[in-house]
């Protein structure tokens, strides 16, 4: 690991925070300013709030000499993505009374909040605890939300998957007190300095080098895009039992433009463990990327590159060691598609579950589409659970047969039923946040998706394409919040209006795609994706996907190795 001189600025704060508590306390007492000082907003991040500013407003502050409009974005902690629905109506209440008025599905099946003022931060954070959802280690270098696949159709050995990934967040968790402290009135640690703080035996005292990610396939199922995860698990069941899991490690997809040392890059499948290893064998992979893990340079700290540094045969050494065991030959398993499938399934208990397409995971009010008040009124009858799931929509399950039709109803009411008339891409589509709230946003994604929509199926309709499934995934920059190296068709962020085109990802989930044209606007890219769909029209084999297509047809440059 890095000698202290080297330690990146992030690395300093961590470890002189006390165990994440900084001086957050004080910085939010501080009327002066909407913000937090610049150690705290860092630490903040640890437990589940980043620090932004509306960026719309940015320029026409400066002009007026106003600090820039400073709000407060809120992440909760939700493995797997469940809630119920008395948790669900007490976060639309919160969403309505402390954030924007809106609800924002991630790509890691949590619920974010924007738009959040300094001085209701406390009181938003408890009112979240108080409904028994967290907002601990929800972002920051620390392990967050552990994904979990969405099964429509739920037996008990997809339970006992659900069950594990809960187990995993919550052993992985850090032990400090401070989060209770700070945002729930717990009893307050002794602040003399020098006075010991709470252990962290598994993060370590400075927490992991960079963000930590874990996430449960359940095939045929790869909805969570396992490969994508720093540590991921393919769920092995056999006559209906969990025989244990498939690891795999090193996935992760941030890079940086113009900077080849950064790249996404696919986990590596290392072997198969049974589920009473499974924590031991988590806790050897995090523990070897606290202890070599990258800690000067955070553009090469995630365990991707430490793997690549000191090559997988050496991590696999390490991990065996530590752990106290061999991982076992890995299982044969197979993948069918990394996406979500819409509409109603009904499962042998007699029970039935309705996954809703929900564009960008942005639930709000909106002329002719209520959909946070249709949510809320589906909440106030419905006596199953909700599911996020890692493609930002929303799974309503266990619905009884007589509550079917009240819910299709409202559904169709307040014109949550997407699912049923949206084509394919539309259907499919992954955006991530980007402006005005992501401070990393080079260009517009969410609310730009619509509008290309529109454009690319135009051109998909020209070539009677519109019935084919196309995944389709933009960024606002090249950090993969949607996983879109994993898309046949993505737009990376290069600056106001401008995307390298990225293609040829599969629908699986397994396969990178690669960078195709460089800094595109909208005319060039429908003039691009034109031409290829002109050409996969005429000379697609039958059902073949437009990704598989694409290499098959040597339309696309071989990836230029790292
Ligand atoms: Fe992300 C940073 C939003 C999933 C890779 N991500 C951010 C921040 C917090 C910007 C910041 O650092 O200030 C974004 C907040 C925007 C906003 O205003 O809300 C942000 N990321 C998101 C979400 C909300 C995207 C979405 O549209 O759903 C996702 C929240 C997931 C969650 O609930 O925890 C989200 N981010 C991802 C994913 C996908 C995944 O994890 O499955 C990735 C790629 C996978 C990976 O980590 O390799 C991802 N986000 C990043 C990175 C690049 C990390 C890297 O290794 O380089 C950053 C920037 C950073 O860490 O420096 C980032
Ligand atoms: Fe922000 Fe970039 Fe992530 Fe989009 S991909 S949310 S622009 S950090």
């Amino acid at each position: 690991s890095a000698p202290m001189t080297d330690l990146s600025p992030v690395e300093k704060i961590k470890a002189a925070s006390r165990g994440l508590r900084g001086t957050i306390v004080e910085s939010l007492a501080d009327p002066i300013t909407g913000a937090l000082r610049d150690d705290d907003a860092n630490l903040l991040k640890l437990h589940g709030s980043y620090q932004q500013d509306d960026r719309d407003l940015r320029e026409e502050r400066r002009v007026q000499k106003l600090e820039p409009l400073f709000s407060f974005m809120i992440r909760t902690r939700l493995p797997g993505g469940v809630c119920t629905p008395q948790q669900w109506l007490a976060l639309d209440a919160i969403a309505r009374q402390y954030a924007n008025g809106s609800l924002r599905l991630t790509t890691r099946q949590a619920f974010q909040f924007h738009g959040v003022i300094k001085r209701e931060l406390k009181t938003t954070i408890a009112a979240i605890n108080k409904t028994m959802i967290d907002t601990i280690a929800a972002c920051g270098d620390v392990n967050r939300n552990v994904m979990a696949g969405i099964l429509v159709v739920e037996s008990p050995a997809h339970a006992d998957v659900q069950s594990w990934a809960q187990r995993l967040s919550e052993h992985l968790l850090p032990r400090t007190r401070a989060y209770h402290e700070i945002w729930l009135d717990g009893v307050r640690l002794d602040d003399t300095p020098g006075a010991a703080v709470e252990d962290e035996p598994i993060l370590g005292r400075n927490y992991l080098p960079r963000k930590f990610k874990c996430g449960f396939a359940i095939p045929p199922s790869n909805d969570v895009d396992v490969f994508s995860q720093d540590l991921g698990f393919v769920a092995i069941i056999e006559g209906g039992v969990l025989r244990g899991f498939n690891v795999c490690v090193g996935g992760g997809l941030g890079a940086t433009h113009g900077e080849s040392a950064t790249y996404p890059r696919l986990a590596d499948v290392i072997g198969f463990v049974t589920p009473n290893q499974l924590l031991a064998l988590a806790e050897a992979v995090v523990t070897t990327q606290r202890d070599f893990g990258d800690r000067s340079n955070r553009k090469h700290a995630r365990l991707k590159y430490t793997i690549d540094d000191r090559g997988i045969e050496w991590f696999i050494g390490e991990v065996q060691s530590r752990a106290g065991f061999t991982l076992q030959p890995a299982k044969r398993y197979q993948f069918s598609s990394n996406g979500d499938s819409f509409g109603w399934r009904s499962s042998a208990d007699g029970l039935s579950h309705l996954l809703l397409r929900i564009p960008s995971g942005r639930i709000a009010d909106r002329d002719g589409a209520p959909w946070l008040s249709g949510l809320r009124a589906i909440a106030a009858i419905h006596g199953g659970d909700f599911r996020i799931t890692p493609n930002q929509n929303l799974l309503i399950t266990g619905v009884t047969a007589p509550q079917r039709a009240s819910i299709d109803a409202l559904v169709r009411e307040h014109g949550l039923d997407l699912y049923a008339r949206a084509q394919p891409v539309r259907r499919d589509a992954l955006a991530c946040v980007a402006l005005p709230t992501c401070p990393l946003a080079m260009a517009e994604a969410e609310r730009y998706l619509p509008a290309l929509l529109d454009l690319v199926e135009q051109r998909l309709a020209v070539h009677n394409l519109l019935d084919a499934p196309l995944s389709l995934r933009i960024t606002g920059c090249p950090n993969g919040c949607a996983r879109p190296y994993l898309a046949e068709v993505a737009l990376i962020g290069k600056a106001p209006g401008r995307y390298n085109l990225h293609l040829g990802g599969d629908a699986q989930g397994r396969r990178l795609n690669v960078l195709y044209r460089e800094n595109l606007d909208e005319k060039e890219i429908l003039k691009e994706l034109d031409a290829l769909f002109a050409r996969y029209a005429a000379e697609r084999q039958q059902a073949e996907r437009f990704g598989d297509y694409l290499w098959r047809a040597q339309h696309l440059p071989l990836p230029i190795a790292a």
